[in-house]
């Protein structure tokens, strides 16, 4: 993002996050719901270190925001701090509403200090846990809460389960955009730390024999996860606010941006002896940089248990090994959509335009290697791109742009839909890896029904993206490792109950294939959500023109929507 490279934050705590809903009144009528953020700095301690960090409302782990399917949102944020804001309301469709998707220089831009703008809109046929956070360089670090949908159908495709949840998952770092120091479960890391006090720890209380539902989201910076439950296993029955086939699994992966709802039955008579159960989340990566190789621990404790003295020495569930990329893709080949008659999944089965994006690393010149901003080999500089195109944030809001017609000197319709030379993505990397750099978008006919295979590459080391879409679901048709094949790859494609979601990781070495109909017209950026790689260029947009009929269109801007 603009000036992420330069910004340093005070501080950053990545998150797991769980949230306790209590259940509201069926069908009750669609109405608007209002928030209020005041952004502001706030004084935190966790493991002994206490440092000010931008807050909403002055709390670490922000507000709950709560609404039912076919309510309208208003959000009134107010910034208060020494530095530019805004806020992207992470999964929502935003049909018709980009001026409220939250992207800097995408759909607004920023909100200066001193300075308020009312996001104001609509959630529809959308139900399940979605998240909100920052959409400014690094802020989403500690700017970040749940969003709860609660459903507005009577019945219920999954069984009724006291909520217990959000769950958010992150991180914590003392130094700044790099590596974190601890993973955390809704802002606290956990007993497996140094200096960790009796606060630090989450605890999630049960009854024995009860089924629970935790809502799980992965609001860390650079970090997929690992999450098990010592002792218990899990039912997967949403994923970004979806529903899926219910399965079980011991382990579960959840890459940044990815939220899931799952199943906890607690046992009848726990028979631990002190009915306490570690939590635990570590990271997935194969990174050829330095990661946060930690293990955080959050507690399951039955009622009636005694008080835990020995928080450190719980039973700990086996997680998979940092680097187990196998783990990751049994996981992935998993998911189902539900495709039930009430939420069936409306699968394009023809596409209109097909589109070929190689992700990964890159390198650029470096032009001076003053204080270590010169880490890439051999002197460069690390970059990220698709299509060998690092995205060039701009200098004012691509929306206004398209909305205003005037796009020369702000963006190119040219973002090119194949790589330009052709490469063995996966194996020996070509010896140029210098990227090129642009505001380089695809513009797109309204309705047109779009299939992206998204091709990690191993330039620079092979690595997982969690490429997240802005403004839509899309279906996962397909997914394998080494390079995308057309003639054998599509043929295998699941056109049937492929899982919907709003991020999905390019696995490691590897591709996946997504589809989606183009009928939300709007500037929607793309871009994988570890914020290292957003910040270095891993990011497009699609320009997705108005249709023929007055609801086709995107409406004018809000009279307060932020100016450049
Ligand atoms: C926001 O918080 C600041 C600091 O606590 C306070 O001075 C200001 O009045 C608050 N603004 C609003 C709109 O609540
Ligand atoms: C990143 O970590 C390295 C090694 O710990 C440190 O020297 C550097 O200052 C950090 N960078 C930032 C931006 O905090
Ligand atoms: C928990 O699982 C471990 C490993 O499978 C097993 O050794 C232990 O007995 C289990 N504890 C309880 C309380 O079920
Ligand atoms: C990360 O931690 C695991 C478990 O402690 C260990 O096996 C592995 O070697 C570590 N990896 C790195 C790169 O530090
Ligand atoms: C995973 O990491 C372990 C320990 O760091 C290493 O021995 C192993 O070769 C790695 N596996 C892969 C597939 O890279
Ligand atoms: C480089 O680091 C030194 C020492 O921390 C600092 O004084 C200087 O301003 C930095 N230079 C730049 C260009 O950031
Ligand atoms: C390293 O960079 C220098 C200067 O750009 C270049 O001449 C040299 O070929 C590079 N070496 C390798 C191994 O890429
Ligand atoms: C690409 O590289 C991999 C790894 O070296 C190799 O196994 C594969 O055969 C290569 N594919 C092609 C089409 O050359
Ligand atoms: C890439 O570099 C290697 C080693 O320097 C060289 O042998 C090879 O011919 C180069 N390949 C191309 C396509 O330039
Ligand atoms: C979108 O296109 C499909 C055919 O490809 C058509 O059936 C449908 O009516 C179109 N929808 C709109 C809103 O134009
Ligand atoms: C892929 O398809 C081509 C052409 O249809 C075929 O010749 C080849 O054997 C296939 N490869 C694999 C690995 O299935
Ligand atoms: C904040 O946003 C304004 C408007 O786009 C911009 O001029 C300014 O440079 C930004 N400040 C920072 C610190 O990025
Ligand atoms: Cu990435």
């Amino acid at each position: 993002m603009a000036g992420g490279r330069r910004l340093s934050p005070a501080c950053l705590f990545l998150a797991v996050a769980l949230v306790v809903v209590v259940a509201l009144p069926e069908l009750a009528a669609a109405r608007t719901r209002r928030y209020t953020f005041n952004v502001t700095m706030a004084t935190v301690t966790r493991l002994c270190v206490t440092k000010s960090i931008p807050t909403v409302n002055g709390r670490f782990l922000g507000p709950k925001v709560v609404v039912r399917e076919g309510d309208r949102l208003v959000v009134q944020v107010h910034n208060n701090i020494n530095n530019n804001v805004t806020f992207h309301w992470h999964g929502v469709r935003q049909l018709r509403s980009g001026w409220s998707d939250g992207p800097s220089y995408i759909t607004q831009c920023p909100i200066r200090p001193g300075q308020s703008y009312a996001y104001d809109f609509r959630i529809v046929g959308q139900r399940g846990t979605l998240w909100w956070h920052a959409h400014f360089s690094w802020l989403r670090a500690t700017l970040y809460g749940p969003l709860l949908i609660l459903r507005r159908a009577a019945s219920l495709p999954v069984p009724q389960a006291p909520h217990r949840g959000p769950l958010m998952l992150g991180a914590a770092d003392r130094r700044g955009p790099n590596v974190s120091d601890a993973y955390t479960f809704n802002g606290l890391p956990g007993p497996t730390y140094n200096c960790s006090g009796a606060s630090d720890t989450f605890k999630l209380r049960v009854q024995p024999g009860k089924t629970y539902l935790l809502r799980l989201v992965n609001a860390a910076l650079n970090d997929e996860l690992f999450f098990a439950v010592a002792n218990h296993t899990l039912t997967v029955v949403q994923a970004d606010a979806s529903y899926v086939k219910p399965f079980t699994a011991d382990t579960l992966v959840i890459s940044p941006g990815q939220t899931m709802d799952v199943l906890l039955t607690a046992a009848a008579s726990p028979s631990s002896p002190a009915a306490a159960f570690a939590i635990a989340v570590a990271p997935y990566t194969n990174t050829v940089g330095t990661f946060d190789n930690t293990t955080a621990i959050a507690v399951l404790e039955y009622d009636g248990a005694p008080q835990q003295s020995a928080l450190r020495s719980l039973p700990r569930p086996a997680l998979p090994l940092y680097n187990d990329t196998g783990a990751v893709a049994n996981f992935s080949a998993r998911f189902r959509s539900l495709a039930s008659a009430q939420y069936p999944a409306h699968v394009p089965r023809t596409v209109d335009r097909r589109f070929f994006f190689a992700v990964g690393l890159g390198a650029d010149q470096c032009q001076s290697r003053v204080n270590g901003t010169c880490q890439g080999p051999n002197g460069t500089r690390f970059a990220a791109s698709m299509n060998n195109v690092s995205f060039t944030m701009p200098r004012t809001s691509l929306l206004q742009a398209h909305y205003q017609r005037r796009y020369s000197g702000v963006l190119t319709a040219n973002f090119p839909a194949a790589p330009p030379v052709p490469f063995n993505y996966t194996g020996t990397p070509p010896n140029n890896t210098f990227v090129t750099h642009g505001t380089r978008v695809v513009p797109l006919n309204f309705n047109t029904t779009v299939e992206v295979v998204l091709q990690d590459t191993s330039i620079l080391g092979a690595e997982s993206h969690p490429l997240h879409l802005h403004g839509y679901d899309f279906f996962v048709v397909g997914q394998g490792f080494g390079n995308y094949d057309a003639n054998n790859d599509t043929a295998k494609y699941n056109l049937v109950d492929p899982v919907q979601r709003n991020t999905i990781s390019v696995p490691t070495a590897g591709w996946v294939a997504i589809r989606f109909v183009a009928d939300n017209p709007g500037v929607w950026i793309m871009h994988c959500h570890l914020d290292v790689h957003l910040s270095w260029g891993l990011a497009m947009a699609w320009l997705v023109n108005d249709g023929p009929l007055p609801n086709q269109k995107l409406p004018p801007p809000p009279s307060d929507v932020p100016r450049c």
